[in-house]
C-alpha cells in the first residue's frame, strides 16, 4: 500500500465507493468563490455548491468572519432549558422568509435530523389535537429525506432501504415517482405531463383510510434522485387532496430552500404553502452544520394551549441552534439579502437553462431538465452497467475542472448562486467535450 493509500485508510467515507475512491481519490484542499482547490493547486469550478449547499459560494469574507468572531465570544450554548439572544433573533428573521402564517422554527444540524424532526411533529400534533389514530406517512418513490430511520422510512431511494429492509418504521406508503421520460423529455422547466399522479394520494388514502394518515412528504423538487421537476399543477393537487382530508403537507425543502429557485423556499416559487419545510445546507451556506423546520402557527399553537408550563415536545438535540451555527446562518442571510441573492438565481435561471438544453443531441444524452439553477442531464446506461457511464463522466468534468454531481447516469448541477454567465458556458462546454470524447 502505498503512504497516500494507507493515510486515506482510516476515514469510512459516507455514500462513497470506499475502495474506489481509495485507489483514485479525489481531494480538494481550499475554496474560494465559484472555486475549490486541489491539494497542488489546480481549480476546479464548482457546480454543485459542494453539495447542494453553499449557495453564498466559498468563503465569504462576511460569513468567515462572523464565524470567528461567535468562536472567541461564545463557544457553545446549551438549548435546553437555556437560550442565547442570537438564536431567538436569528429564528425570527428566518420565519419572515417562509409562507404566511409559519412562524416558528425548530433547529437541528442537519436536513436528515429536520426531516425525522418534521415526522416527529406531525405524529404528536395529531395526537395533540386529538387524533391519535393518525399515525402514517405517506411517502414517494425517489424521494430523498435523510438516513435518519424516518428519512429512509418515507424516502424511495432503493439502495438507501435495501440494507435496512426490515427496521423501518412502520405504517408508511409511497406515491409514484414523477419521472415520466417517454413523455416529459427535455421539458425546459415545469413538465407539461403527469398531474394525475398526485391523484395516486387519493388511492393510498382510500387503501389505508384518511382518518389513520398524519402527513404526507415530498421533495418539491427530488434532488439526490437526479432533479426531478414536478408535472404542472401536481404540488397544488396534492395540497387539495391533504386540506380535503385534513393531513399534514411537509414539504423538504433541504435543497429546495433559500434561493436555489429563485425564490425563498419552492412553497413560494410554486405558490403551494406546505403545513411543515424541512431546511438545513443554504440555511448556513454549507459552512456549519444547521438544519431548521418551519411549522405553521396552528401547529405550535397546538402544543402550546394546553394548561401548566411543562416540556410541550420531547425532543431536541444538543446542538440545537448551536451559536456558531447561529452566527453562521445570520451572516449568509444577511449576505442573500444583500447581495439579492436569490433575485440573481432567478435572473441566471434562464441562462442556464439556455446552455444547458444546447446539450440535447450530445452523444448518449437522453434528458435535459432544469428549474431555478437545478439542473440535470440523463444519459443512457451502458448496457449492463447502469451507473458506469455517470460514474466516468463526473470523473472526467473532474480532471477537466469541473465539478458536478452524479446519480446513476443522471449528472447535476446545482452551482453557487453568485455563478457567473462564463462559468455556466465553461461547465457546459467542459461537459460537451467530456461526452465527444
Ligand atoms: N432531505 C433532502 C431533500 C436532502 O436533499 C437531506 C434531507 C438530508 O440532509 P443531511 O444534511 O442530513 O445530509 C438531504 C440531503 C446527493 C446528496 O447525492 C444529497 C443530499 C445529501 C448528500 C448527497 O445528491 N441531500
Amino acid at each position: 500500500m502505498s503512504e497516500q493509500n494507507q493515510s486515506l485508510e482510516s476515514f469510512w467515507m459516507p455514500f462513497t465507493g470506499n475502495r474506489a475512491f481509495k485507489k483514485n481519490p479525489r481531494l480538494v484542499a481550499r475554496s474560494n468563490g465559484m472555486y475549490y482547490y486541489t491539494p497542488d493547486g489546480q481549480e476546479i469550478l464548482d457546480m454543485v455548491a459542494g453539495l447542494w449547499c453553499c449557495n453564498a459560494g466559498h468563503g465569504h469574507p462576511r460569513i468567515v468572519e462572523a464565524i470567528q468572531t461567535q468562536a472567541a465570544e461564545m463557544d457553545y450554548a446549551p438549548p435546553f432549558g437555556f437560550g442565547h439572544t442570537a438564536a431567538f433573533e436569528v429564528a425570527e428573521t428566518l420565519v419572515k422568509l417562509t409562507p404566511h402564517g409559519m412562524n416558528h422554527v425548530f433547529f437541528t444540524n442537519s436536513g436528515s435530523e429536520a426531516v425525522d424532526t418534521a415526522l416527529k411533529i406531525a405524529l404528536a400534533y395529531q395526537k395533540e389535537r386529538g387524533q391519535p389514530s393518525r399515525t402514517r406517512l405517506i411517502g414517494r418513490e425517489r424521494g430523498y429525506h435523510g438516513v435518519g430511520f424516518g428519512g429512509i422510512s418515507v424516502g424511495g431511494i432503493p439502495y438507501n432501504r435495501k440494507q435496512f429492509s426490515n427496521s423501518m418504521i412502520p405504517g408508511v406508503d409511497h406515491l409514484p415517482h414523477t419521472h415520466l421520460l417517454d413523455r416529459n423529455a427535455y421539458s425546459r422547466g415545469i413538465p407539461a405531463n403527469g398531474i394525475e399522479l398526485a391523484d395516486e394520494l387519493e388511492r393510498i388514502l382510500i387503501l389505508h383510510d384518511p382518518s389513520n394518515v398524519a402527513a404526507v412528504i415530498v421533495e418539491p423538487i427530488a434532488g439526490s434522485a437526479g432533479v426531478l421537476i414536478p408535472p404542472k399543477g401536481y404540488l397544488k393537487r396534492l395540497r387539495e387532496i391533504c386540506d380535503k382530508h385534513d393531513i399534514l403537507l411537509i414539504f423538504d425543502e433541504v435543497i429546495t430552500g433559500f434561493g436555489r429557485l429563485g425564490a425563498n423556499f419552492a412553497a413560494q416559487a410554486f405558490e403551494v404553502t406546505p403545513d411543515i419545510i424541512t431546511s438545513a445546507k443554504g440555511l448556513t451556506s454549507g459552512t456549519v452544520p444547521m438544519g431548521a423546520v418551519f411549522v405553521r402557527d396552528e401547529i405550535y399553537n397546538e402544543f402550546m394551549s394546553k394548561p401548566g408550563s411543562a416540556i410541550e415536545l420531547f425532543h431536541g438535540y444538543t446542538y440545537s441552534a448551536h451559536p456558531l451555527a447561529v452566527a453562521a446562518c445570520k451572516a449568509t442571510q444577511k449576505v442573500y439579502a444583500d447581495e439579492g441573492l436569490f433575485q440573481r438565481a432567478a435572473d441566471m435561471a434562464p441562462v442556464f437553462e439556455d446552455a444547458i438544453h444546447s446539450l440535447k443531441g450530445e452523444p448518449n444524452v437522453i434528458d435535459v431538465r432544469n428549474y431555478g439553477l437545478m439542473g440535470a442531464v440523463e444519459f443512457s446506461a451502458i448496457e449492463g452497467q447502469p451507473g458506469a457511464r455517470g460514474a466516468e463522466i463526473i470523473q472526467k468534468c473532474f480532471e477537466a475542472g469541473v465539478m458536478v454531481r452524479v446519480t446513476g447516469d443522471t449528472i447535476a448541477f446545482s452551482p453557487p448562486l453568485i455563478i457567473e454567465e462564463n462559468h455556466i458556458q465553461h461547465a457546459v462546454e467542459t461537459l460537451r467535450t467530456v461526452l465527444r470524447a
